[in-house]
Formats: C-alpha cells, sequence, structure tokens
C-alpha cells in the first residue's frame, strides 16, 4: 500500500538513516510557488548533505510514496489537495490523483515503513478559540501515537501555543529543544513558553528518541529555532497574524482550510518576508533532522 522509492528502500534495509518529508509545506497549499520548490530542494539537499536519504511522502495516483521520486516532484509542488491521516485510506482506495500530505499523515507513513525521523517547518497545533470550534491539527495526536521524533521550528503563534503545550502533555508528548530552553514560535527564536527538555546535540537527541522507543511510547518534538540571521521581528509578525486572523473569521472558514488560509494571508501581510524565514529554517531543520537520523543509525 505504501511505495517506497528506491533509494528509501535499500537505505531501510541497510539501516542507513532516512528522513522523511511532508508534502503539504512544498505544495499550493503551504508555500507560492517558486518558494516552495526552492524549499523542497533545499530541504532535500540539506537532508543528503548530513549523510541521510529524503522520504518525501506524497499520494500520485492513489499511490501513497515514501520517497516520491524526483522526476514526480512538480506533481507534488502543483498539487492543492491536502490529506492528513485520517485521508491515507479514501486517498489510496479511492485513487486521488494526487494529495499533498501533512504532518499528521506523513507520521503515520514513517512509522508504518520504519523511517525514525521526520522534518517540517512548523506543525499544526491548537487553534486560538478552540474552545468555540474545537479545532485541534490531528498533528498533535500522530505525533503521539507514533514513534518517529518530529523536526520542527514549533509551531506559529497564529495557533494558541500555551494550549498546544498542554495538549502535547496531556498526550505525553515531550518537547525537546534543541540548543534551547525555550519553545520556539517559528518566526521567532522563542514564544516566551518552556521546552520540558534539551539536547544540544544530534547524538543526545538520538539517545532521546531511542529510549522512547525503548519504553514503546510514542513520538518525540524535537524544536529547532529559526536561525537568528532570518527571524522576524515580533510587532510585526504579531500584526500579521492579527489581521490575518480577522480575514479568517470573516470568511468564517473551518476544517482543513484554515491553515492554509491563514499561511497565505501571513505571506501577504508580512510582504514575502515570511517566505524567506520559512525557507531558511526548512532548511536548518531538515539538517538537524539529517544529523539525528544519522546518529539514530549510528548506534
Ligand atoms: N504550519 C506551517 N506550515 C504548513 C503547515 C502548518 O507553518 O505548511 C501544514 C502542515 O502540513 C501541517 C498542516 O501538518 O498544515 C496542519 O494543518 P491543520 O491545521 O489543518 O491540521
Ligand atoms: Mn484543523
Amino acid at each position: 500500500m505504501i511505495v517506497l522509492g528506491d533509494e528509501v528502500r535499500t537505505a531501510l534495509a541497510a539501516q542507513q538513516p532516512v528522513v522523511a518529508l511532508e508534502s503539504t509545506i512544498f505544495s499550493n497549499l503551504g508555500l507560492p510557488s517558486p518558494a516552495n520548490a526552492e524549499a523542497l530542494e533545499i530541504c532535500v539537499s540539506a537532508i543528503r548533505e548530513e549523510g541521510a536519504v529524503p522520504a518525501l511522502t506524497a499520494v500520485l495516483d492513489g499511490v501513497i510514496w515514501a520517497g516520491v521520486p524526483e522526476e514526480l516532484y512538480e506533481r507534488v509542488l502543483d498539487c492543492s489537495v491536502k490529506v492528513a491521516a485520517r485521508g491515507l485510506a479514501a486517498a489510496t482506495s479511492q485513487q486521488f490523483p494526487s494529495g499533498a500530505t501533512t504532518v499528521s499523515a506523513s507520521v503515520v507513513i514513517a512509522d508504518r515503513v520504519g523511517i525514525e525521523v521526520f522534518a517540517t517547518g512548523g506543525i499544526g497545533g491548537v487553534h486560538r478559540e478552540s474552545q468555540l470550534t474545537g479545532d485541534v491539527s490531528a498533528d498533535l495526536d500522530a505525533i503521539a501515537r507514533h514513534q518517529v521524533m518530529v523536526v520542527s521550528a514549533g509551531a506559529k503563534a497564529f495557533l494558541d501555543l500555551p494550549r498546544t503545550l498542554e495538549y502535547l502533555e496531556t498526550q505525553s508528548v515531550p518537547v525537546v529543544g534543541w540548543q534551547t530552553d525555550d519553545f520556539p514560535a517559528f518566526y521567532t527564536r522563542s514564544s516566551g513558553l518552556e521546552v520540558t527538555h534539551r539536547v544540544d546535540d544530534a547524538r543526545a537527541a538520538a539517545d532521546f528518541h531511542l529510549a522512547r522507543r525503548a519504553f514503546g511510547q510514542g513520538g518525540t518534538l524535537l524544536v529547532v529555532p529559526i536561525p537568528s540571521v532570518a527571524e522576524l521581528d515580533r510587532d510585526e509578525i504579531d500584526r500579521a497574524i492579527n489581521t490575518s486572523l480577522e480575514e479568517v473569521r470573516d470568511l468564517r472558514l473551518a476544517g482543513p482550510s484554515v491553515t492554509p488560509h491563514v499561511l497565505a494571508a501571513v505571506e501577504k501581510a508580512t510582504e514575502g518576508d515570511s517566505v524567506s524565514a520559512n525557507l531558511a529554517l526548512a532548511r536548518n531543520n531538515a539538517s538537524v533532522a539529517g544529523q539525528v537520523a544519522a546518529a539514530i543509525a549510528a548506534q
């Protein structure tokens, strides 16, 4: 049911490092063209530079891929159908022409085929006003249930970050800071909230993952702050987020369309500054994920 790319199959059989990637971030739903193509290219290269094999997940012609072949990347970039964990069964049984996997779908796929490290930009979380809307991303439960180390720059501040951390605590997901004690807020290095644990290098992150695995527990969230040079101004981003949330509220959006609309509105409100920040942190996360995968494989 899940097809492995040739390189991914060989690497997994030889217990060599592999890093899974989601595809919503690289599709029309995540980043505007041509930044999406650039993001995919720099993430793939960053993983390779660490000696790991990238495994892009996506749905193409009803096939769920872990390791989309490069000649099919274009179709992933052009995709505008979002497939979360619950959508995988529909995507394959109903032969979706294409589907961009979210964090939740990718983590399910990775765990199923034995890929232990996954990289993205930012994860979904508990939305603001979730007490009214009930909007909590399926990413959080997927991370809790699957034995994958998820590397991200935290979650965007348009979400309710304190509630997101509470929810992760309830679901017993450790939130581990990479060379930081602070929970990053995607565009900024700190949200002002604390992580539960800290690691300072790939060996320590790999050992953390291996200890979770030894206990038969689920995933771990490894959070990596955006590189200082690429960090955005907190006031600017807060203003952009508030404008964007108003827009989304006026549109009365609900369900999976909420996040792509907020992302696009933030891009517009920051006049593209958010896109270059996104590229820098995605590359950095992919690089850290490659190092951690290599350290796990070296065990
Ligand atoms: N946050 C980002 N960029 C993204 C996403 C989230 O900063 O591209 C995407 C990811 O694919 C994530 C999904 O898994 O949105 C979460 O969507 P939802 O909030 O509908 O669960
Ligand atoms: Mn949602």
